[in-house]
């Protein structure tokens, strides 16, 4: 049988080749479509189809994901950059049956009708409605090596996601090209930017689907610009190479697509706190003086950052050794204030003789060349310069080894910058030959997975020589990078619609599998006003990647650097960040387990809702589970949010207000408008000037009441090492039920021990007590005020005031609160409740 179909193809092949073979020239113009389907058979969970022109194959590849590989050639391939989720071998993942017109697949959630005359494919749900299919009389084809699928665009159909993207949250109406590029002080609008992932969801009556184009040619996406028949998505060559996934929820897919493309690592704690960077910070008494300053003046902080004048000549591995004399020392010195260092690092090696990274590179025969042999060269920082190809294995080892320079220089983290790749002149030639890990290909298809496996060796090397958790940061890469590195957006602009693109590109980014993002808050080109920077500044401490950052012919851009009152404010958003770390912390490390992005464009909770995606509340998200941040531009004195179904609380004054509903809210500065989720779990701690100071020994758990339960995953371990990954973690559930008024912890997992020891319980929205009980216990109640303003606050703008009324002393209706032993038994367990306040 499997020798009759080889036989078969092979026959095949040679008549396709004498077919097409004379009239190449014509070929090249034409628009070859995949034809009629002419064979087909099956190989365990495979389907191999041999249409008029093209050679497909069908993975059922793990329940909900299904795996499309169409070709002019008999060349569907297992290898890739992005995908690590190895294919279920378990037999019998569906049935297949065929007549005269139709193949028909079914698998456990969805059915595949494969048309055979011409070739279509249509996936239906188990009761037959299009969830996606093909255009009927566009299909799939080729123009030369370019091959295209067009979808037909269903009536309503909405598109989210496609990564680093600018535009609208809801894509109809736009198209988009995949191919890496550095563009300094790019437009919103620009197409493309940094990084390519292409990976975006459908959503339509009702139903949402992933599709995952792995291809990385220069890819298009086009969701219905310039037509109104299809969504299309092509590659300019290679095997049209795509995954759909079914699961009828966007956080079903993300959970599926990470599953497929792998999830981040638990990022070390102290990356989540802020993070103070300039182009650049020299000499070291300047970078001092910032730590100081930030320390002096009680900003909360955990990082600097070294620009590219760290090192000598923009030589990668150096020091400029008169700007930093010792930056071990430096180093050292940071971290006995509670600072990590990030420096970083372009991929260009600067060509010149005796220069060690240049001579053990040029030895190592590590370079991109030219297809006759010679060194690609080209221009960036340190003049002109040889890169390595990251998508050879001798390439990632030898940069691993030469990130050992930043482990013996005591730096905890590497910013991977122009991996786009970057040059003078921005024009790679295509006729780069790459390894491609031993598929060896041209600069046409290596371009856009060069930063991707340039995070990998930086995350690689930094693991090994650093012997501890890293923190990695990148501007380019390509699907699958949240393996190795956050990702930031790269050169914006000090204006408000930069900072309102920012937050679309990092929601879009979460909705494409990727938790660690940022954006440089307050602008890189061009100097914010202090309102801007302030909105800015408020809106950075709910987003993943908290660094302020600007460029070096910019007014300074530290917290201190706009007067008295914007340090104020902005400080207060740092605290409240500080203070939020354990909820923080706990909502990356579900990023680590199902793909949940920590910034949270609403489509992912309400995908069906059409408000969510209107222009004016589109960059509205939810900064984990419990906030839901409505950005605001600077200057305005009110803003329309959306509240979307279900209750939320002004997180300002604990003010229940029902959703479903648009409302307009007066702005004062000092507020940036957020509100908490009814039945919201939050944990939080005392305020600390940096992760390196450990907090009070009370996790404080803010409970807001709702009407439905809901439960919130605690996790915590020791922020920096690997053992996490053995089993030294602590962790538990805690569940609230509004029906039987109870909180409950449920047991620990894990060998770590919790830094806390006891629990204060906040209790947000709940009108009268009776009596308060821990595990059948009475317990006493006070009415400690609780509030998000720390030290230094304005006029106490950030106090949450105003709740409902409760007579100080009195007791809690039929309310058992029910606290298991925090941590492991050990502990007192005190409650405090926050009464009128
Ligand atoms: O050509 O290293 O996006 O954040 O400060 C500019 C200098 C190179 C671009 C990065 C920016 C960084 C800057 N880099």
């Amino acid at each position: 049988m499997a020798k009759n179909s080889s036989c078969f193809l092979f026959v095949s092949v040679a008549l396709l080749l004498l077919f097409v073979g004379p009239a190449t020239a014509k070929a090249q113009n034409a628009v070859v479509p995949v034809g009629n389907v002419i064979h087909v058979s099956q190989q365990q969970n495979d389907i191999h189809i041999k249409t008029t022109n093209a050679f497909v194959r069908i993975k059922l590849y793990h329940p909900g994901i299904i795996q499309v590989q169409i070709s002019r050639e008999d060349s569907a391939t297992d290898f890739s950059y992005a995908v690590v989720g190895k294919p279920d071998t378990e037999k019998g993942l569906f049935t297949m049956s065929q007549n005269s017109q139709d193949i028909i697949l079914k698998a456990d959630s969805l059915t595949m009708q494969i048309q055979k005359n011409p070739f279509r494919i249509a996936f239906l749900t188990t009761d037959n409605q299009v969830i996606n299919e093909d255009e009927q009389g566009l299909g799939v084809s080729w123009i030369g090596p370019k091959v295209t699928n067009y979808k037909k665009m269903q009536p309503g159909e909405r598109f989210i996601g496609l990564g680093e993207k600018t535009g609208n949250l809801d894509r109809k109406g736009a198209a988009y090209t995949n191919w890496n590029e550095d563009h300094f002080g790019y437009s919103v609008t620009q197409d493309p930017l940094y990084a390519t992932i292409p990976f975006f969801m459908g959503i339509q009556k009702g139903h949402c689907y992933g599709i995952f184009l792995d291809n990385s040619y220069q890819t298009d996406f086009n969701f219905g610009a310039s037509n109104d028949r299809f969504a299309s998505f092509g590659a300019r060559g290679g095997v049209l190479n795509y995954y759909f996934f079914y699961k009828n929820s966007p956080a079903g897919i993300l959970k599926d697509y990470t599953w497929l493309t792998g999830r981040m690592p638990m990022p070390p704690l102290w990356s989540l706190g802020y993070q103070q960077n300039r182009y650049s910070y020299y000499p070291q008494t300047e970078v001092m003086r910032i730590a100081h300053t930030l320390r002096e003046k009680r900003i909360p902080a955990d990082g600097i950052t070294l620009d590219i004048h760290y090192m000598q000549d923009y030589k990668l591995f150096t020091w400029n050794k008169q700007r930093f004399p010792d930056p071990v020392q430096m180093n050292e010195a940071l971290k006995a204030l509670g600072f990590k260092t990030t420096v970083i690092v372009d991929p260009g090696i600067k060509k010149e003789q005796g220069y060690p990274a240049y001579e053990s590179g040029k030895k190592a025969d590590i370079f991109l060349k030219y297809n006759d042999g010679t060194p690609y060269t080209a221009e960036v920082w340190p003049g002109w310069c040889n890169f390595p190809d990251f998508t050879s294995e001798k390439g990632r080892d030898w940069w691993q080894e030469q990130v050992k320079f930043f482990a013996d220089s005591k730096v905890d983290g590497i910013w991977n910058d122009m991996n786009e790749i970057s040059t003078w002149g921005q024009q790679m030639p295509d006729n780069i030959l790459y390894n491609y890990d031993n598929h060896p290909t041209t600069n046409m298809e290596g371009h856009n997975v060069f930063g991707l496996e340039m995070t990998r060796a930086s995350y690689l090397g930094a693991v090994k020589h650093m012997k501890k958790r890293p923190f990695i940061l990148t501007r380019s890469g390509y699907a699958g990078l949240q393996r190795y590195t956050a990702i930031w957006t790269g050169d914006n602009r000090s204006e408000d619609d930069h900072m309102l693109a920012g937050v679309r590109l990092l929601n879009s980014l979460g909705l494409s599998g990727v938790s660690f993002t940022g954006m440089d808050v307050g602008g890189f080109t061009g100097n914010p006003s202090t309102d801007l920077y302030i909105r800015w500044m408020e809106l950075g401490a709910f987003i993943p990647y908290f660094r302020n950052h600007t460029t070096f012919n910019t007014k300074a851009a530290e917290p201190w650097t706009f007067g008295e009152e914007a340090l104020g404010i902005v400080r207060n958003y740092i605290n409240l960040r500080y203070q939020l770390l354990p909820y923080i912390y706990s909502s990356f490390y579900r990023s680590t387990q199902d793909g949940m992005p920590f910034m949270r464009s609403l489509a992912i909770s309400y995908p069906n809702d059409a408000k969510v995606y209107d222009p004016q509340f589109q960059n509205q998200f939810l900064s984990g589970p419990a906030f839901m941040v409505a950005p605001v531009e600077s200057g305005k004195d009110f803003l329309k949010v959306y509240l979307p179904k279900g209750q939320w609380y002004n997180m300002y004054n604990d003010l229940l207000l029902e959703g479903d509903t648009e409302r307009v809210t007066e702005l004062s500065l000092q507020q940036l408008p957020i509100y908490i989720k009814a039945g919201s779990i939050i944990p939080m701690q005392s305020l600390i000037q940096s992760t390196a100071e450990l907090p009070s020994d009370t996790l404080k758990i803010h409970l807001y009441k709702g009407q439905e339960a809901n439960s919130f995953v605690y996790y915590e371990d020791d922020g920096s090492s690997f053992d996490y990954q053995k089993g030294d973690f602590y962790k538990r559930t805690i569940r609230y039920n509004p029906t039987d008024h109870t909180l409950s912890f449920d047991k620990v997992e894990g060998s770590f021990q919790s830094k806390f020891k006891q629990i204060a319980l906040y209790l947000h929205g709940f009108e009268k007590m009776n009596t308060l009980q821990l595990n059948g216990q009475s317990l006493a109640v006070n009415t400690t005020e609780f509030s998000f303003s720390a030290d230094n606050a304005p006029s106490a703008a950030l106090a949450i005031a105003n709740g409902p009324e409760v007579t100080p002393g009195s007791t809690f209706p039929k309310s058992t609160v029910q606290l298991v032993e925090f941590p492991n038994g050990a502990g007192h367990i005190a409650l405090e409740f926050r009464g009128r306040g």
